[in-house]
């Protein structure tokens, strides 16, 4: 690709974190670094060691791949590679190329002068992953805890961990994730629909000012939140989002081991009722 004219401009030296000048190029438009490599490495390494997997079980249907962790009985102890020791690399690979690329993040920031707000948000959903298959697992003494590397399997397990608390839906840290989601998608919603509104009209027709954009939200419901508060909200309404994922997925066993349902009794037992 071609370099688009600003590129120049911004492409400048420095700003790395580790090893100074090594790899602070560019192949293409991708900006490479150290940590450029490193994230090449894990994904080579992570891609292989699937595959490897995938050719020792009984099909490679990407839908159906399905690399295991080890059973429960193996504990917190590395497994052979055939019994879930292919997981465990897959982890560590994986866990190497998502912290790369957050690293890469940071040194492109740090190139350009803006703040690590990407980085961080970045941060936010390898935390989850990181509860899923390594703080939770940890926790209740076995990799097995951990979930399945496959497109399918993965939901099957998503179902069966659902299930083993009876009604995940019951989960209060569940319910304040999933309206996180959701209230996410409306504030998206709505931010695409007013800039469009406002700064896309039809041909002949002027573009508006961000004026227009707050005076829509007062004259609807008596209060805007204004254009960078907008961004200031989408982000905390998405990272917390994942945050409380981590969170509905930590408690459910190192904290909270019966049915969900049954946390509500807290509410039958009140004293008032007495
Ligand atoms: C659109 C950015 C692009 C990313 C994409 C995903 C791979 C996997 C690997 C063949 C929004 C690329 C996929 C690299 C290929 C192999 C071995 C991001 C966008 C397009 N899930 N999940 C999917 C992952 C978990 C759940 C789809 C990853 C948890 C449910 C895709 C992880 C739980 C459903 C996928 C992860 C869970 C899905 C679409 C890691 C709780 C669906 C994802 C690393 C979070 C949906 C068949 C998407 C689906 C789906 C990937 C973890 C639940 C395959 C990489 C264990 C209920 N998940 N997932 O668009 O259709 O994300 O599944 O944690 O219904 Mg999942
Ligand atoms: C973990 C992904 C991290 C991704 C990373 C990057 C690549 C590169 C490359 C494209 C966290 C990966 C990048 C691989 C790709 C290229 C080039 C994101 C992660 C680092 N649930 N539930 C959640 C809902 C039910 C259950 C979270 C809704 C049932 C369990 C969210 C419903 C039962 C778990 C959520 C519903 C059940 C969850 C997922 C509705 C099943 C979890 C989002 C409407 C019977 C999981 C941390 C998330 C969790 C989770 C939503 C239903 C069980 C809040 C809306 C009742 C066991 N559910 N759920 O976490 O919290 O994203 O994980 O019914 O473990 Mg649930
Ligand atoms: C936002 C915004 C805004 C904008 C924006 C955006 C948010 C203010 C101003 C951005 C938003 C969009 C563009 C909208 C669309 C985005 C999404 C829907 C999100 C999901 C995105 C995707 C699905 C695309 C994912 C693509 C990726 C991750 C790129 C893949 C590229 C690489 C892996 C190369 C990475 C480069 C590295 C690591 C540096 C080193 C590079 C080299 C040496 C290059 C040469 C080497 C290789 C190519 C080998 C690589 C091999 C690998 C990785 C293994 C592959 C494995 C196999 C099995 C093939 O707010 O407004 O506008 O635009």
């Amino acid at each position: 690709m071609s370099m688009l004219s600003f590129e120049k401009k911004y492409r400048v030296r420095g700003g790395t974190l580790f090893g100074g000048d090594l790899f602070d190029f560019w192949v293409g438009p991708f900006y490479v670094g150290v940590f450029g490599v490193t994230t090449i490495f894990f994904t080579l390494l992570g891609t292989a060691m699937i595959f490897y997997g995938a050719s020792l079980g009984p099909t490679f249907n990407p839908w159906q791949i399905n690399i295991a962790p080890p059973d429960l009985s193996y504990g917190l102890a590395l497994a052979p590679l055939k019994e879930g020791g292919i997981w465990q690399v897959v982890t560590v690979c994986a866990i190497g190329a998502f912290g790369s690329w957050a690293l890469r993040e940071v040194e492109i920031c740090r190139k350009l002068g803006i703040g690590f707000h990407v980085p961080i948000a970045f941060s936010v959903a390898i935390f989850a992953y990181v509860t899923l298959v390594v703080i939770r697992p940890v926790l209740l003494g076995a990799w097995g805890h951990g979930f399945p590397y496959g497109i399918f399997s993965h939901l099957d397990w998503v179902s069966n961990v659902g299930y083993q608390y009876l009604h995940f839906h019951y989960n209060p840290a569940h319910m304040i994730a999933v309206t996180f989601f959701f209230t996410t998608t409306l504030a998206l919603a709505m931010h695409g629909a007013l800039v469009l509104s406002s700064t896309n009209p039809p041909k002949g027709e002027k573009v508006k000012t961000p004026e227009h954009e707050d005076t829509y939200f007062r004259d609807l419901i008596g209060y805007s939140v204004g254009t960078l508060g907008i961004h200031r909200l989408g982000l905390f309404l998405a990272l917390s989002a994942g945050f409380w994922s981590a969170v509905c997925i930590v408690i459910s066993g190192p904290f909270w081991t019966q049915s969900w349902p049954e946390w509500w009794t807290w509410w039958l037992d009140l004293p008032i009722w007495r």
